[in-house]
């Protein structure tokens, strides 16, 4: 049969890759021209490890084509985003428009699974909306028996930097509408899951993917209010780390600058927004960590007041190590918070991983951005924000005589 990726973002593609490299005809739909164009060239619209030979091998296969048209297709995998409005429930515009591009295609007995993060309820919205579209066709709320089109929700939970291994040998959570629902949409994924297929309803699916996010959330939110409390206290908050993970029972997970990417920083609030009056932990830790850039920002420019005149070098843009991914980045948000507490300071940032400053960065005079060495070189205070492999390795001579300001804990 043939499969519809519906978005080519960081999981539609990859998605749309595995199946096709296992021999599914697969049609990526993408509403941006300049994706589909890199995708039917058989190039990359972002960076991940193996995703690059796996598409153009695909495309030069013929087994992978990208459109902008939403083709006809036996089963619709729908990857677009779900952000969050400004009061934390879920935009679900996205979706909504892949269902309106997908309902005029259905002939019947088709597949929709709903990969894209959602708010417990949104699978079964999905296919109240494919019954308002086409009341021609049986959708499985409406009656119980056997339905035309099976819905159901296939959350993904790879994690970047590993996706081509993780999306193979994860065990994978497929939620129906029904059971025949989830069975159907089993089908998609044991073409190239290795991991085991867990069968549930919809509903519980998405809820278990936002928990999974909002767990590590919490964990971090954990290390990120020990570092906080460490700071105040003058403790040094890795020697107390490495003490307490000796315990047979405690593994307190690392601080940083903050949370960032566009899932374990946005997941957990579709919890809140879906139970606001009871989520206390889960939106406590998300204040943690979304507070976490503003106190390490306050930590150096303090450290800054020491100094006449001083430069500071920042390591790092992207939300985690050793990718080039800079959404909801902590290290963005350190930077800019720096750039606007002192507008008079040189501050040199170092990022192996983009060529230019992002936008909201460019725009400043007094942030520029600079090979790691030269920026060590220059500046006063270091800064350490991400815990690329290539800083790790830095030539730790060029620190000397300078202040270290490391959220990553990468030179102890
Ligand atoms: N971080 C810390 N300290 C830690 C671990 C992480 O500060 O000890 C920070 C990272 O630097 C980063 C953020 O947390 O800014 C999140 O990074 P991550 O590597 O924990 O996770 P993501 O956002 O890249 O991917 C997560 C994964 N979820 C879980 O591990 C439960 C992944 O499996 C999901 O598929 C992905 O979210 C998703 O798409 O939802």
């Amino acid at each position: 049969g043939r499969v519809a990726v519906l978005g080519l973002g960081y999981i539609g593609l990859p998605t749309a890759v595995v199946l096709a490299t296992r021999g599914v005809d697969v049609v990526g739909v993408d509403v941006n021209p300049a994706t589909v164009e890199a995708v039917a060239q058989g190039r990359l619209p972002f960076v991940e490890p193996d995703l690059a030979t796996a598409v153009s091998g695909a495309v030069a296969m013929g087994k992978l084509t990208a459109t902008t048209e939403t083709p006809e297709a036996d089963a619709y995998v729908i990857a677009v985003p779900t952000p969050f409005n400004p009061d934390h429930t879920a935009d679900l515009s996205f979706v909504r428009m892949a269902v309106e591009q997908i309902a005029p295609r259905l002939r019947g007995g088709e597949v929709v699974v709903l990969e894209s993060t959602s708010p417990p309820g949104t699978t079964a919205r999905v296919s109240e909306w494919l019954a308002e579209l086409r009341p021609d066709l049986t959708l499985p709320h409406e009656i119980q028996g056997v339905p035309d089109v099976h819905v159901a929700h296939g959350p993904e939970r790879v994690l970047p930097g590993r996706i081509m291994i993780e999306m193979v040998t994860n065990d994978r959570v497929v939620g129906g509408i029904t059971r025949r629902c989830a069975e159907r949409a089993a089908e998609i994924y044991r073409v190239f899951c290795q991991g085991e297929l867990l069968l549930s309803d919809a509903s519980s699916a998405e809820m278990a993917k936002l928990v999974e996010n909002a767990y590590r959330d919490v964990n971090i939110a954990f290390a990120n209010e020990l570092s906080v409390i460490s700071d105040e206290l003058h403790l040094d908050v890795w020697e107390v780390i490495r003490l307490a993970n000796r315990h047979p029972r405690v593994n307190i997970l690392t601080p940083g600058p903050g949370v960032g990417g566009h899932c374990i920083a946005v997941d957990p609030w579709f919890i809140v927004g879906s139970a606001p009056g009871t989520s206390r932990l889960i939106r406590a830790a998300r204040e943690i960590n979304d507070g976490k850039p503003h106190h390490v920002a306050q930590q150096v420019v303090n450290t800054a007041a020491r100094f006449r005149d001083p430069t500071i070098a920042c390591l790092g843009m992207a939300y985690k190590a050793n990718i080039d991914d800079l959404r909801e980045s902590p290290a963005v948000e350190v930077i800019e918070t720096l750039s606007d507490t002192l507008p008079e300071v040189e501050i040199a940032v170092a990022e192996p991983y983009v060529n230019s400053l992002p936008e909201k960065l460019a725009q400043r005079s007094n942030v520029s951005l600079q090979r790691t060495a030269s920026a060590v070189e220059r500046s006063d205070i270091v800064v350490v924000l991400v815990d690329h492999d290539q800083f790790r390795s830095l030539n730790r001579s060029l620190l000397a005589g300078k202040v270290v300001y490391d959220t990553r804990g990468i030179w102890r």
